[in-house]
């Protein structure tokens, strides 16, 4: 192997090459076979917050060839459980701090419970396998118009594809330094930074959660060329910079304005929180559209006009039409369709769900959900067609899995959740509820009682109690005519 001193990843205090980082991924990789020869696609969860240990997991489960499933590190047991559960996990990696709450599941599900060390630590095998670039990668879980989260499986080929895609696009270079503060679950944190980063023998700078101050200092020192972010942590980062002295205010600009590249997406941008930005620190936002399933479809121009409200155009390497209701193409500008996409970075199955795989695909084109409009040679994205989906923070969530959850409430008879506009989460999780009989509910009460079942961030931020839900004459809730009562 050639000696590679260029630096991979910076966690805390540490810094850690690239040939330091293959070196521990392989021993890694050699101490989850064992005595065996391939994982043969076996599933290993990770539950790690960004750091070494993470990185070295993720690549070693990808060289020994198992699947990885990068599970949300805050994620409720009943969550943690379905994602266990329902892709057979056999390992589950996670730091020792969280082992204690990990235990009893893991016995439940009889699923092993380790650290990194213990498998570096462990019996190693003598040589890794030559995995097929066909084969199953990742398994990453989205909510969506079912009940629970389905499992996106990522082969080797798709997830090579959506970096080249992005390598290419946004001209990463060996020399670009970004920080890492997205979760380690999704796409956006885990390809479109940590990947194309590492693919490029970039730097990442591993930050386990976003530490506004923080990262605003390195960002003032000019530590970073990149950086990436859903609309929400801009919208926080101006709120930050509301908060400081007009010169503490200016160095952090400054420190933007000195980068290559400030990349929005995950959600819709805001053409005032676009504007916004342009003015603080002169960049103009890159808004670039993407989906688990896909990884990224459109982007504005890293060279050439970036235009605010729009996500641009197809990526290199990724077919990107707008169908109408009878799956015709829409030739024309200016009539929206759904956006339906075809190319190699397109995911391979639903785990273990052959009927939601098939239903997702038309023709050969997976279907996004998403409708948009071509207006002067630019996409723009006019929202989804399923009220069910909710995009908080750059998460979406399923109104069906929230409302299956509180469903269960003794106190709750029936219940619609929809997605409010908001400044800083692009859309707020709202709940209205009709109560049983004689029961009593308020808000406090509400979220504590949620709280350790559903992720935080899927609590609703608002709640009324309405005597009954609107529903039509099909007996359905009309969830457009709820957020009247908000
Ligand atoms: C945190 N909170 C939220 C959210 N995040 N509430 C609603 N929506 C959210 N997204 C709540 C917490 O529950 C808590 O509530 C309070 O805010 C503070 O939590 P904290 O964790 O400290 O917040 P934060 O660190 O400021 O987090 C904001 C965030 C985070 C950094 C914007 O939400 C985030 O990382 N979002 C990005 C998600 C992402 O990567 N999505 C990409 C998937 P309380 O105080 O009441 O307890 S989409 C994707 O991958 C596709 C392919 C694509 O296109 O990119
Ligand atoms: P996820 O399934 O978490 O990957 O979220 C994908 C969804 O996020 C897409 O289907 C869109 O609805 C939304 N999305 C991603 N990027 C953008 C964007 N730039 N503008 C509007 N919506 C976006």
């Amino acid at each position: 192997m050639n000696q590679d001193d260029r630096i991979a990843l910076v966690d805390g205090d540490g810094q850690y090459s690239y040939t330091e980082l293959t070196a521990r991924s392989d021993r890694f990789a050699r101490g989850l076979l064992g005595s065996k020869a391939d994982l043969d696609e076996e599933r290993i969860a990770l539950l790690l917050p960004a750091s070494l240990d993470y990185v070295t997991a993720l690549q070693g489960v990808w060289r020994a060839g198992g699947i990885a499933i990068p599970l949300n590190t805050s994620a409720a047991g009943p969550e943690l459980e379905h994602y266990l559960g329902s892709t057979a996990v056999t390992r589950l990696i996670a730091t020792r701090e969280q082992q204690r709450a990990l235990r009893a599941l893991c016995q439940q599900l009889n699923v092993a419970l380790l650290a990194v060390d213990d498998i570096l630590a462990g019996h190693a095998a003598a040589a890794l396998p030559e995995v097929d670039a066909g084969r199953r990668a990742m398994i990453l879980f989205t909510s969506g118009t079912t009940s629970k989260p389905k499992g996106v499986v990522l082969t080797h080929n798709a997830i090579r594809a959506q970096v080249a895609t992005l390598v290419d696009a946004w001209e990463w270079r060996d020399s670009d330094v970004i920080p890492l503060f997205l979760p380690l679950h999704h796409i956006h944190g885990i390809i479109n930074v940590l990947s194309c980063a590492l693919h490029s023998g970039a730097t990442v700078h591993l930050m386990p959660r976003l530490d506004i101050p923080a990262l605003c200092a390195e960002v003032a020192a000019g530590t970073f060329s990149l950086f990436m972010a859903v609309p929400t942590v801009y919208v926080k980062l101006i709120d930050y910079f509301g908060t400081l002295t007009a010169a503490g205010q200016q160095a952090i600009c400054d420190g933007f304005a000195r980068m290559r590249l400030n990349v929005s997406g995950s959600a819709a941008c805001p053409v005032k929180l676009f504007q916004q930005w342009q003015a603080l620190t002169g960049q103009v936002l890159l808004e670039r559209y993407g989906m688990t399933e896909i990884g990224m479809a459109l982007s504005n121009p890293y060279r050439g006009e970036r235009r605010a409200g729009y996500v641009g155009q197809p990526l290199p390497g990724v077919a990107v039409n707008l169908f109408d209701e009878d799956d015709k193409v829409i030739a024309s500008e200016a009539t929206p369709g759904e956006i339906r996409i075809q190319g190699d970075t397109v995911f391979l199955e639903y785990w273990g769900n052959a009927a939601a795989t098939r239903d997702s695909f038309r023709n050969g084109w997976f279907c996004s959900g998403d409708v948009a409009v071509i207006e002067d040679g630019y996409y723009r994205i006019m929202g989804r067609s399923s009220v069910d989906i909710i995009k908080s923070g750059g998460y979406k969530l399923s109104a069906l899995e929230i409302e299956g959850v509180l469903l269960t409430h003794e106190a709750i008879r029936e219940v619609a959740v929809i997605g409010l506009p908001d400044a800083t989460w692009g859309e707020a999780v709202a709940a209205a509820i009709a109560l049983r009989e004689g029961a009593v509910l308020d808000h406090a009460e509400l979220k504590q009682w949620c709280a350790g079942r559903m992720s935080a961030y899927k609590i609703p931020k608002h709640l009324r109690i309405l005597d009954a839900l609107p529903r039509n004459a099909m007996g359905k809730v009309t969830k457009p005519d709820l957020r009247a009562h908000f």
